[in-house]
């Protein structure tokens, strides 16, 4: 009874932590970005996400480490010796355009406190380190010359600054003389700043509020939104109800009403570490397409090195992805989830009148689906050779030869008669 005691409380705390605590029953109902600034962002379906900061010079996990297995002090003094002199954000915009990532999301402040950005409210930032240079600027000015939309994660928890309720290690240890309406102060104007100073912004991505709260919370997010109206404010500011989508973390979100964006390592942790468990080509591709099939976004994390390079595997594997991207990327980008649900056979995504079937198990002979109410018109097959197609009211049954499956996803593409969005009987 204990054990079932104990998850049930671990649970919590990762809820809270991650979403804010209870609702309050006087909370205004919270406003959105518009229509249009949200279907851009999904229409966008692949974006980079990237955390580093002075802990990279330790290879251990942004955050999480400062006080277990780094001791605080030691912990908190690294930036004296951050130097990543290789930095160059023109070639990180560019390993993240050639991956086909259409926006970045970067670490301006994680639950250390520490800040990758000229910030005037502190001096516990990048400026003040051997590098002392604006890396959150240089990488907005380059996605802004590459294309590429610029986001911002900023952790809400603060586990340095001595006004958050709690501190490391993990957040658990209650500070002595915490002052939340002073720390409400000290992030708002932070989020100013990046708003003002590195946008306009894709999106605010906040994080792990823990006793933050739901009013400050949406507070928070209605500044952010006066700042800038079309911005997209994630699911954990404080205010889960003032988001403009979810965020499943490390693993494949369902098909839901609400916007939704999975993140994901490329390796297993989020800063970088040393020989760290790369995912495969396979692992990263089908991620992407069950993710979009589900009707999410994928914001697929790179830990940069302590001198300031994407580690050249990583940028290898993106590399893979962009190639595979550029040539089956209609299937995904501005694609809709469906209308077929997820199964073994895999999934699939769709636009005006066409479906992409992702068949994603060659060793199936024959894939099963349910009937729709659209009638198919012509089938193709998008990875190459062909495919036999047979649709009744039963349903429909597609099967390709041998040959022509490929290993990773094998594309058949089906043009109906009419919308695909609601073909579903
Ligand atoms: C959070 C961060 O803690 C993590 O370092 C990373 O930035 C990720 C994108 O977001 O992930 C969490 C947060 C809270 C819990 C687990 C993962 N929790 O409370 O269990």
């Amino acid at each position: 009874m204990r054990s079932i005691a104990a998850f049930t409380i671990v649970c919590c705390f990762a809820y809270f932590a991650l979403f804010g605590g209870p609702a309050a029953a006087e909370n205004p109902p919270a406003s959105k970005a518009p229509p249009e600034a949200l279907k851009k962002w999904q229409d966008m379906r692949f974006g980079m996400f990237i955390h580093w900061g002075p802990v990279s010079l330790k290879g251990t996990e942004i955050g999480w480490s400062r006080g277990r297995p780094i001791p605080i002090e030691e912990y908190d003094n690294l930036y004296k010796q951050f130097n990543p002199e290789k930095f160059d954000a023109d070639r990180w915009a560019q390993i993240a355009k050639d991956a086909g990532m259409k926006y970045m999301v970067f670490t301006t402040k994680h639950h250390d406190g520490f800040c990758m950005f000229d910030t005037k409210q502190t001096d516990f930032n990048v400026m003040k380190s051997p590098f002392s240079r604006d890396v959150t600027k240089e990488l907005a000015d380059a996605c802004r010359r590459q294309g590429i939309k610029f986001g911002t994660y900023h952790s809400v928890c603060d586990w340095h600054n001595p006004n958050f309720s709690f501190g490391s290690p993990h957040g658990k240890v209650p500070n002595p003389n915490p002052d939340m309406d002073r720390y409400e102060e000290y992030i708002t104007k932070q989020v100013e700043e990046l708003i003002r100073n590195y946008g306009p912004l894709v999106t605010m991505w906040f994080d792990v509020p823990q006793d933050f709260g739901r009013p400050r919370g949406a507070k928070l997010v209605a500044k952010v939104r006066a700042l800038q109206p079309d911005i997209l404010v994630n699911n954990r500011s404080g205010e889960p109800d003032a988001a403009d989508y979810e965020t499943p973390e490390q693993r494949i979100g369902e098909m839901q009403k609400k916007p939704w964006e999975t993140c994901m390592t490329i390796c297993t942790q989020w800063a970088w570490k040393p020989d760290d468990h790369l995912k495969s080509l396979k692992e990263c591709l089908h991620t992407l397409v069950k993710v979009v099939g589900g009707d999410g976004n994928l914001l697929l994390n790179v830990g940069p090195m302590p001198d300031g390079r994407i580690e050249p595997r990583q940028a290898e594997r993106l590399r893979e992805i962009g190639r595979w991207l550029e040539q089956y990327g209609e299937s995904i980008y501005g694609a809709r989830g469906g209308p077929f649900p997820r199964g073994d056979w895999g999934t699939a995504t769709h636009k005006e009148n066409t479906i992409y079937l992702h068949l994603l198990d060659p060793s199936l002979d024959v894939v099963k689906l349910p009937p729709i109410k659209r009638k198919i018109v012509s089938s193709s097959v998008l990875t190459g050779g062909s495919a036999a197609v047979d649709q009744t009211d039963s349903g429909i049954e597609v099967s390709v030869p041998k040959s022509d499956r490929r290993e990773i996803d094998t594309i058949v593409v089906l043009k109906l008669d009419g919308p695909a969005a609601d073909a579903l009987e």
